[in-house]
């Protein structure tokens, strides 16, 4: 397999760094965990490997928990730091330093590199309103401020970002804005900050982009986020908050300041190098220049010639945009030739049996519940590589677990394992018989293991892992079709052949298997005599240990003695008890299984349910851009509704080519003929509503007037415009994309009126291929 690596090549590996706060559930560590896989592919692979992930400890989140827990931040992350550390552990996770970013390392190189980035004129200062909390009297930062998101109008959405849509906000752009900790409608006021001038870095950005997202082989989804947010216009980002626990801001003027978190947070990637750098010294151990790996052109000490360092980070989607622009900004803005990102590894969302994973909310497996489920921890990492998040969100449910830890991991692997292993070792008093290599086997095992190697270059740890049971399943059949249990009384040969064969490819799935349970892959190994290598940095494996080379090579094992099952099956009882033992909240845990309190909890969330409401005025247009799409659609068909005396049915030509159908209730202003062939406006991403058992896909607008003291309906017009128009907001795009489906009640949030004839929404005119949208009759009305 030397074939296809690079030795020269050196991994740098980072997972995002967890927030210290709170125990962290699954679909945090799967970021860790996945780093974890291909930390160990590359160390089995030969590849010198540096895998750092620490705790990230700065912010608002925890200045605030520490108020609330009666600490102060130190002692809380020093509390947190040691949580996180144990479960980690308890995973089986290799990292070369898990380390943390409120120490002297992170506060040096955080302020070495603002100090080049002010040097270079890419700090700015600006004074700002920001949202200040009179109840808390404190600032509120980013995260802790909840509201409604201005572009997707997800209720939830934080100040810093919204999960929603993903949208990187500024707390001040939220409507409705909320403290989080008190609840209470905050203030707006002045105080100066430091800005990082993303747009005047973005040229050299895009320059880096361009080749990086290539060479480093980007996926889809990063490139096009990116690619986005560079479209839509880098803004400054402020990069300085107003809190006492953070890095210190070495500047004039800013003593009772500190960095945004997310400032040096990617920062911490780097000092945690340093920091396990430092130890080792400190420790009179063999020690390193963190520089080796972040910034090779300053480092005493270098790689041989030509050593290229390929930075590989595991993230979140929702990290995304930190990683791909404002980390490469600060890195590309301080002049310094530091290692940059070379593959990105982004997950989608891993979500809970019927909600998402939520720390806050405390809903979903927490790290902690891993630990105590008695399952051994490579159970939970299989089922978490084997559904891992990478093209969609996956749901986490216990039926799912069941299922395939039951089937593929006992049924297909543990079967692999232990009925050879047994029979060999009740057949042949242990020794593993001679035989021949069965060449049409190993092709197959050898062409997947190539596809596995490939595959985990390129860190797509699902696809690799579901080749490696493939390989497994081959080895099932083979065993079946052989009937060994015949053949060993029959044809002893064919019996010696086959186990021969098997034992050989159990130790192959054994080295393969390793990255991603490791702790089984070293038991099975074991058995044979062996133990798979996973050396950390600075350390070495025993003589002998197998790595990624050995894999189809045959001889040096030794004899099989006594095995034990590793995986025991998870039953109907087992499972249900964890369905109810790991459900609802944590706090709420203590009285697992209490169906009647989940109920409870249900009915008071609908009762919170608001009646619908229009929005202020100044949010209304980002709602009406980001939310709401109108079409141009061509009335084709009208029927009256034959169970109904107000609705028609018609049926329009959108443009899509596929006829649609919606109902409008016009039937008491207007006659059949006058809306036939007419070119009108419909909400086309309205949720679709059965009515009169008729489905509606949309509707349609029109305004009201008098006269003579009648009242009348006026349905809007666009003549001029072809089916299919899009209908936009002045200075809206009118390829934007919009929210795919909408309620009545986000449609309703907006106020759609004509005024003097002209329809607008707060102020601005809609426009239908470029041209206004005018009424001759319901000049001032509201439409809908
Ligand atoms: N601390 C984790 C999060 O957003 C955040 C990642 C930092 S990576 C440098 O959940
Ligand atoms: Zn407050």
């Amino acid at each position: 397999m030397k074939d296809m690596k690079n030795i020269k090549t050196k991994r740098l590996i980072t997972s995002a760094l967890p927030y210290v706060n709170n125990i962290p559930h699954l679909g945090n560590l799967i970021q860790m965990l996945s780093a974890d896989v291909f930390a160990r592919f590359c160390r089995s692979r030969g590849y010198e490997t540096m895998y750092v992930c620490g705790t990230d400890e700065y912010g608002t989140a925890t200045e605030t928990k520490a108020l609330q827990d009666n600490k102060t931040p130190r002692e809380l992350c020093d509390f947190f730091y040691k949580i996180h550390k144990d479960i980690y552990e308890w995973f089986g996770i290799a990292f070369d330093k898990f380390g943390r970013t409120s120490n002297e390392e992170c506060t040096e190189i955080t302020q070495l590199i603002f100090k080049k980035l002010d040097e270079n004129g890419f700090i700015k200062e600006h004074v700002t309103k920001q949202l200040f909390c009179t109840k808390c009297s404190m600032f509120l930062a980013d995260r802790y401020v909840d509201g409604t998101c201005p572009k997707c109008g997800a209720k939830d959405a934080r100040g810093d970002q919204c999960d929603s849509c993903g949208t990187l906000l500024d707390p001040t752009q939220l409507l409705e804005p909320r403290c989080h900790t008190c609840g209470s409608t905050p203030e707006v006021r002045e105080t100066k900050h430091l800005y990082i001038d993303l747009p005047s870095i973005a040229p050299k950005l895009e320059e880096w982009m361009a080749t990086a997202s290539v060479s480093g082989r980007w996926s889809q989804n990063a490139i096009q986020m990116t690619k986005a947010w560079i479209r839509d216009g880098l803004n400054e980002r402020a990069i300085t908050r107003d809190l006492k626990w953070g890095i210190p801001v070495p500047k004039e003027g800013y003593e009772n300041k500190v960095f945004y978190v997310w400032f040096n947070a990617p920062i911490g990637y780097m000092s945690i190098t340093k920091q396990l750098a430092d130890e080792l010294a400190a420790a009179g151990k063999k020690s390193f220049d963190w520089r080796k790996w972040w910034l090779p052109s300053e480092s005493s000490e270098k790689f041989e010639d030509g050593a290229e360092i390929q930075l590989f980070q595991f993230i979140g989607k929702d990290n995304i945009p930190f990683h791909t622009v404002v980390f490469p900004c600060s890195e590309i803005g301080s002049g310094m030739d530091f290692t940059k990102l070379f593959h990105m590894s982004s997950t989608e969302f891993l979500n809970y049996e019927s909600g998402k994973f939520s720390k806050s909310k405390g809903i979903g497996v927490f790290g902690s519940d891993a630990v105590e489920s008695g399952l051994p921890s490579d159970a939970w990492r299989f089922y978490i590589y084997f559904n891992r998040p990478e093209k969609q969100d996956y749901q986490f449910t216990w039926s799912d677990f069941q299922e395939k830890y039951n089937k593929e991991l006992i049924g297909n692997l543990g079967n692999l394992v232990n009925r050879t292993l047994t029979f060999t070792a009740k057949n042949y008093g242990g020794k593993i018989p001679d035989g021949k290599k069965d060449e049409a086997l190993w092709a197959k095992i050898e062409e997947k293991e190539r596809r596995v190697t490939e595959l985990l270059e390129w860190a797509e740890l699902k696809d690799a892992l579901h080749e490696i049971f493939e390989i497994s399943d081959i080895c099932n059949k083979a065993f079946q079709d052989a009937e060994p249990w015949k053949a060993i009384k029959e044809n002893k040969q064919a019996a010696d052949d086959i186990l021969y064969n098997l034992v050989y490819a159990i130790k192959d799935l054994m080295i393969l298997i390793q990255p991603y349970m490791p702790k089984y892959s070293q038991v099975v190994a074991g058995y044979l005599g062996k133990t798979i290598a996973c050396a950390k940095y600075g350390e070495s494996d025993g003589d002998g240990a197998l790595t990624w080379d050995d894999l189809g090579k045959f001889g040096g094992l030794s004899d099989i003695g006594e095995t034990k099952i590793y995986f025991s099956r998870l039953d109907d009882d087992a499972t249900s008890t964890f369905r109810n033992k790991f459900a609802g909240n944590q706090a709420d845990r203590d009285s697992a299984g209490d169906a009647s309190k989940e109920k409870k909890s249900k009915k008071k969330e609908k009762k919170e349910k608001k009646e619908p409401s229009v929005l202020p005025v100044g949010q209304q247009a980002d709602f009406f851009n980001a939310n709401i799409e109108l079409t141009v659609a061509k009335i084709v068909e009208v029927k009256p509704n034959p169970d109904s005396d107000k609705l028609f049915i018609e049926t329009l030509d959108d443009g899509s080519g596929v006829p649609r159908t919606i109902q409008s209730g016009l039937r008491a202003y207007l006659t059949e003929q006058e809306l036939l062939g007419k070119s009108v406006i419909i909400a086309s991403n309205l949720a679709p509503r059965t009515m009169r058992g008729v489905e509606s896909r949309g509707m349609l607008l029109a305004g009201d007037y008098t006269e003579d003291g009648k009242a009348m309906v006026e349905v809007i017009d666009v003549s001029w415009a072809n089916p299919g128009t899009k209908v936009v907001l002045e200075g809206a795009d009118v390829s934007a994309a919009k929210k795919a489906e909408i309620t009545g009640d986000e449609f309703f949030s907006v106020k759609i009126e004509s005024v003097g004839g002209t329809v607008q929404v707060a102020g601005k005119k809609l426009l239908a291929d470029g041209r206004a949208i005018t009424m001759a009759k319901a000049v001032d009305s509201e439409i809908g």
